[in-house]
């Protein structure tokens, strides 16, 4: 396998289709040469942590502040990507706006108390400091790093249906506890508001290709769409080798496409969970067949603005640590080499 430094560029080979991401960690963008492999091989990012409320909210100047209905904000983190994403003229996808997860529990709390027990705020209280919250960042990144950003992602998995309950949300959110299914359009709404012209609106969510999640996030899409609010549908893509269904993440492509949506594909990775010969072809003839997939549906119009991949090189991936055993999903290898299925990812763009 060579070097990722020396194999032709994937977003040059995937220009005429749609951008090529990924998601940058800050290690990842501290050394020089991860930062020389995604200069090369993709054309936008995003943050795999930085962007995420938890990151960019701050207790004690909340605190300080004294608006119950307003909590302050700390870029720090936002702008050392965003200044790397500037520095080499790679746009990014702002990953992420309203969540359920990796939100801190004070955000939700009466006094902004950090402790689960404390009762929430009200639901106006709360929808005010989603909307502070959401112009906040907007400002911030539109006044500081403007044309860098070109989607968002505004509300990340909402949609969980029968899980936690009957009905579509995720229930155990605590937005949904606090708002109902009210800060989802909420979000939007802010969102429209604080967005630059040509910045689009994302809905993103996991295993979007599955038929019964698949159709309780268009139904949730069509009322968003009835207040224009929503542009784009993110579907994450994080497979498992064994389980990967291409044609049914092609179905829901098409459905996610046919209510006049634009599409990212947002967070793309396979679980393998071995880097042996058969695990390896197996993984290259998934990725070939995947973005065989992207390509036809991009060829027939289908409007697929970047697909991204969850991370640069197998080291950084999150799935060791979340399956609890090795893994080897990307296209680059630990030791920074284009893997078999990096060269199927290339063949795929030229046939
Ligand atoms: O990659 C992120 C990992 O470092 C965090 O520990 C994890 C916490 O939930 O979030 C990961 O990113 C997630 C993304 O923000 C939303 N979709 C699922 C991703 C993988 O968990």
């Amino acid at each position: 396998m060579n070097s990722a430094l020396q194999s032709p560029s994937l977003c040059k080979a995937y220009e005429p289709y749609f951008r090529i991401g990924a998601a940058l960690s800050s290690r990842l963008i501290a050394d020089p040469e991860l930062a020389e492999i995604v200069c090369r091989h993709f054309s936008s990012i995003t943050a795999d942590n930085q962007m995420k409320p938890f990151s960019v909210l701050n207790l004690e100047n909340t605190l300080a502040q004294g608006d119950p209905c307003h909590a302050a904000v700390d870029f720090t983190r936002v702008d050392a990507l965003l200044s790397f994403a500037r520095d080499h003229g790679i746009p990014v996808r702002y990953h992420t706006l309203a969540w359920h997860n990796q939100t801190p529990v004070w955000f939700f709390k009466e006094k902004w108390e950090n402790d689960f027990s404390a009762p929430f705020a009200s639901k106006e209280v709360m929808l005010a400091r989603l909307e502070n919250y959401i112009l906040d960042v907007m400002s911030h990144v539109n006044t500081c790093f403007p044309g860098v950003v070109y989607t968002w992602d505004v509300v990340n998995e909402a949609i969980e249906p029968g899980q936690d309950g009957p009905g579509l949300y995720r229930t155990r959110s605590p937005w949904f506890m606090s708002t109902g299914q009210d800060f989802l359009p909420a979000a939007f709404r802010a969102a429209r508001k604080g967005a630059a012209p040509g910045q689009t609106l994302c809905y993103n969510d996991y295993n979007a290709f599955d038929p019964i999640k698949r159709d309780a996030i268009i139904d949730m899409l069509k009322t968003l769409q009835a207040e224009g609010l929503v542009d784009t549908m993110g579907m994450q893509g994080h497979y498992v080798l064994q389980d990967l269904n291409v044609a049914a993440c092609e179905t829901a492509a098409r459905a996610y496409a046919a209510l006049g949506l634009k599409l990212q594909v947002t967070e793309l990775d396979i679980h393998c969970n071995s880097d042996d010969a058969a695990h390896a072809t197996a993984l290259t003839e998934a990725y070939r067949s995947w973005f065989t997939m992207m390509k036809q549906l991009k060829a027939e119009g289908i409007d697929i603005e970047a697909v991204t991949f969850w991370g640069v090189t197998d080291a950084d991936s999150w799935l060791p640590g979340f399956r609890r055993e090795p893994s080897f999903p990307l296209l680059i290898s630990a030791d920074r080499k284009a893997k078999p299925a990096f060269e199927a990812v290339l063949e795929a763009a030229r046939s």
